[in-house]
């Protein structure tokens, strides 16, 4: 028996700990406290032992013998050699009549997966061969957490320094079933007495402990935002120095144009009070009491023009939303937005979290910025106990984005509908792809290689999806499983499992000590199989592409070295540490008081200039939506703790038997319908139906209900496929700015299911 300190790659939590192996087996996994996310582990690290030797993996490289859209694909087995030189072969051959372009490429997610061990090689094998089409996750996932706070703050949000925060937002993330070494570091603030709101259309984790539970009717967080905005601006509860000096709060914005008002030498301008007139924006951070509200008359050569600071427009904004009017929106009752503005005003220093609750809308983008601007009021972004941007260990990026040829970066699919979107890193919706292969729209893309993803059972859309699949001239997947969407490949690669590889983990995120540690996991087991992981299979076929010189001339080694140079490592000292290094990192506040800000203005951008250049609102605006008698009912979902979106059944297979999803109900809602706990129902929307089993959840607003998502196989007593799955009752509608694909806030009906109907689970 070994036992060998490492970290669990299943899940952003990146847990620390300890795996046992004996007889060539893993036999026990295994928190490690002295690891900083190593106090819990869940069932799904657990899982690993059954999952290393499931019967039902790919063991080896296959190839279809029956048409696409056969319902068995008829499997054969072939060599390495093969399916490299067909995957090879079919990908010139796409891009020599198509260009790259015509070849997509395709990646599960980072977060919720351990795919992150060879992501980057993934990325620079599309950026080499020149392909600027990666379907990826980030717009259904992580976008608007990490890409559009770019867009007021020109970052990401940054980690809440837990140790030190009075007051703690938790918007629509549950870390008590998808970030548990998170999870920890709340449990610990709280010990300590600090404070905690949680905006969440479910009592889970700590919505059932929190000072103040906000139990939101799903996509109306934008309206909350900014309604909370509006009592601290309204109470003067704001840090007014903050806004001053680096926001863009006192620049004028012209009321004939909206946009910002030119000095003739071109800079902004604020307004002087004690001089009564415009003068230039100094540069950020320097102090002056410029006007944040008001309406001016600026003499310019063209003649007097009117104007009010941007701060005046927000909080006029803002000031659309009494308590009353938010309350009724929100579905929350108008005391609790009140208390939840006043731990706001009165505990900070204040910080906030929000993932996947907030990122599954269609008013995403002016959500986030509502979330950002109120948060940017607390003044407390980099500050301690605020959002803060922890030192990282320096490494080198290998996605090579620098190897895509001039010109192809624009052929990116949704770069013209949506500018400021994914596209513009090569990462493409899967709405986007579908419209290519079908419609050939804007051109034709025929080819796709995908590193794990399951686009049919979590994106929207699946039929769409399927018959976008079967459409493609040539499609390669690689995974540990079949899946829904690996039944029409025309060759699948077997993928070692995170166990049977290494892995890099550059960071652990949830304070400086944490962030400050690199791991590198070794494999623990040899491969089953022929399976090889996903950066194998990137740096064989860049060989037979006559791409290895982008990939170290097939010498793997020398790329971990490449990446970990900058931080003076070596993979020798990593792998004779593998508890990790921590690195001699520290935090510095308030960087951005040197630096300025990543914006335009240098400055948080209160008016994004950015968005009204593409004909979008440039402060936060929101569409009311209403019920219809048909579909009066509101649907959300959100994370299992045992699986990860449609992952790890083949675990609970084994362990018992087929599970099926449920959807969440208020017994008074399921009363109306005659649907009794455990009831087999069809849940429907405009665009399609899922059958689930009805769950009794008094704790529900009785205009929401929620749903397990994630299941595409075919339901005891219903044979078809899809008939389970929550994707197939979505709709094409997404965000116009970055693409995020509305899975939360359907308006759907729940009946109950045809009486012939056995369930068996
Ligand atoms: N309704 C609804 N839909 C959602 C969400 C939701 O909350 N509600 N969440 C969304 C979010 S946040 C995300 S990130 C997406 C995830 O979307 P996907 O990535 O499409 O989802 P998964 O079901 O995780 O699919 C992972 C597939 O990759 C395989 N895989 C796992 N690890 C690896 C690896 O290391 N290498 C390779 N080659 N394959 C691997 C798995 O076996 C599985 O087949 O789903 C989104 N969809
Ligand atoms: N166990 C487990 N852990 C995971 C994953 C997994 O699939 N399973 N996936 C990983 C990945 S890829 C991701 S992105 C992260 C995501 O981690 P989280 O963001 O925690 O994921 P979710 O559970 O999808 O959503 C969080 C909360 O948002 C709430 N919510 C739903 N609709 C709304 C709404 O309209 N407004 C608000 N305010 N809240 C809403 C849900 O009830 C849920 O409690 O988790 C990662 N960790
Ligand atoms: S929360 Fe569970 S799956 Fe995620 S890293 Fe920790 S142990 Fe692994
Ligand atoms: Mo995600």
């Amino acid at each position: 028996m070994t036992q060998i300190s490492s970290y669990c790659p299943l899940c952003i939590s990146r847990c620390g700990c300890l795996y046992t192996v004996g007889d060539g087996e893993l036999t026990a996994v295994a928190p490690n406290p002295a690891h900083p996310t190593g106090k819990h582990l869940c069932s799904k690290a657990h899982a690993a032992v059954d999952l290393l030797k499931h019967p039902q993996r790919i063991l080896t490289p296959l190839k279809r013998s029956n048409p696409k859209g056969s319902a068995n694909p008829g499997w054969q087995r072939i060599s390495w050699d093969e399916a490299l030189r067909t995957t090879a072969t079919a990908m010139r051959q796409i891009a020599n009549q198509g260009g790259p372009e015509a070849m997509a490429f395709c990646v599960t997610t980072p977060s919720g997966t351990a795919v992150a061990d060879g992501m980057q090689w993934i990325f620079r094998l599309a950026n080499a061969f020149g392909s600027p089409n990666t379907v990826w996750t980030t717009h259904v996932c992580n976008w608007h957490r990490d890409f559009a706070p770019q867009l007021t703050f020109g970052s990401d949000i940054g980690m809440p320094e837990f140790a030190a925060t009075g007051c703690l937002m938790l918007w629509g993330i549950n870390p008590s079933a998808t970030w548990l070494a998170m999870a920890e570091q709340i449990e610990q603030a709280r010990q300590r007495g600090m404070k905690l709101i949680v905006v969440d259309p479910r009592s889970a984790g700590f919505a059932r402990r929190a000072d103040v539970w906000l139990r939101i009717r799903p996509g109306t967080d934008g309206v909350l935002a900014l309604a909370l905005a509006h009592q601290l601006i309204a109470q003067g509860g704001y840090d007014r120095d903050f806004i001053l000096r680096y926001s863009t709060g006192a620049f004028l914005v012209r009321e004939d144009s909206s946009q910002f008002l030119l000095l003739p030498d071109g800079s902004q301008a604020v307004w002087d009070s004690a001089r009564a007139c415009a003068v230039a924006a100094p540069p950020p951070g320097t102090p002056g009491d410029f006007a944040l509200s008001g309406r001016f008359e600026v003499a310019t050569l063209d003649g007097p023009v009117a104007c009010r600071p941007a701060f005046d427009l927000f909080a006029q904004r803002c000031a659309d939303y009494p308590l009353a009017r938010a309350a009724q929106e929100t579905g929350l009752p108008a005391g609790q937005i009140a208390e939840a503005a006043e731990l706001l005003r009165s505990q900070g220093p204040v910080s906030f979290y929000g993932w996947a609750g907030l990122n599954q809308h269609d008013q995403a983008t002016q959500t986030s910025r509502a979330l950002h601007l109120l948060y940017a009021l607390t003044g407390c972004l980099d500050a301690p106990g605020g959002n803060v941007f922890f030192a990282k260990p320096p490494l080198r990026n290998v996605m090579g984005r620098d190897l895509l040829p001039p010109g192809q970066a624009n052929k990116a699919l949704g770069m013209t509908e949506r500018p400021l979107g994914p596209a513009r890193h090569g990462w493409i919706a899967e709405a986007d792809l579908y419209q290519a292969i079908l419609r050939q729209q804007p051109y034709a893309v025929r080819g796709l290689l995908s590193f794990g993803a399951n686009l049919l059972a979590t994106r929207a859309n699946p039929q769409q999806g399927r018959e976008a699949l079967q459409g493609l001239e040539f499609f390669a997947h690689a995974d540990f499983f079949h899946s829904a969407m690996s039944r029409d490949a025309d060759i699948l690669f077997p993928v070692a499992m995170p166990w049977e590889r290494s892995g890099l983990q550059a960071g652990f995120f949830i304070d400086q000590a944490a962030d400050a540690r690199v791991q590198l996991r070794t494999p623990i087991l040899p491969p089953r199989g022929e399976a090889r992981s996903d950066a194998e299979l990137v740096f064989e076929l860049a060989n037979r592409l006559g791409l290895q010189a982008d990939f170290f001339d097939g010498n793997a080694e020398a790329g971990l070295r490449h990446v970990l140079e900058p931080s003076g490592l070596t993979p020798e000292g990593l792998r004779a540490a593998p508890e990790g290094v921590v690195l001699p990192l520290q935090t510095r506040y308030r960087k951005y008081q040197d630096t300025g800000f990543a914006t335009p203005s240098g400055r948080v951008e209160m008016y994004a200039e950015a968005l009204r250049e593409i004909g979008q609102p440039p402060l936060p605006m929101f569409r009311e939506t209403q019920p219809t008698p048909e579909f009066p009912l509101l649907l959300t979902c959100a994370k299992l703790p045992d699986r990860c979106h449609s992952q790890h059944q083949q675990a609970h297979q084994s362990a018992r038997g087929e599970r099926l999803p449920l959807i969440m109900l208020h017994p008074a809602v399921a009363a109306e319908r005659g649907i009794a706990d455990g009831a087999a129902v069809d849940v429907q929307s405009p665009y399609g139906t899922m059958r689930a089993r009805a769950k009794f959840d008094a704790q529900l607003d009785t205009g929401t209900v929620w749903a397990h998502y994630g299941w595409w196989q075919a339901v005891p007593g219903e044979a078809a496929e899809m008939a389970a799955n929550y994707a197939a009752l979505m709709g094409p509608a997404s965000d116009p700015v970055s693409g995020s694909a509305l899975l939360r806030g359907q308006f759907c009906q729940v009946v109950k299911a045809p009486s012939n109907l056995s369930f068996n689970a």
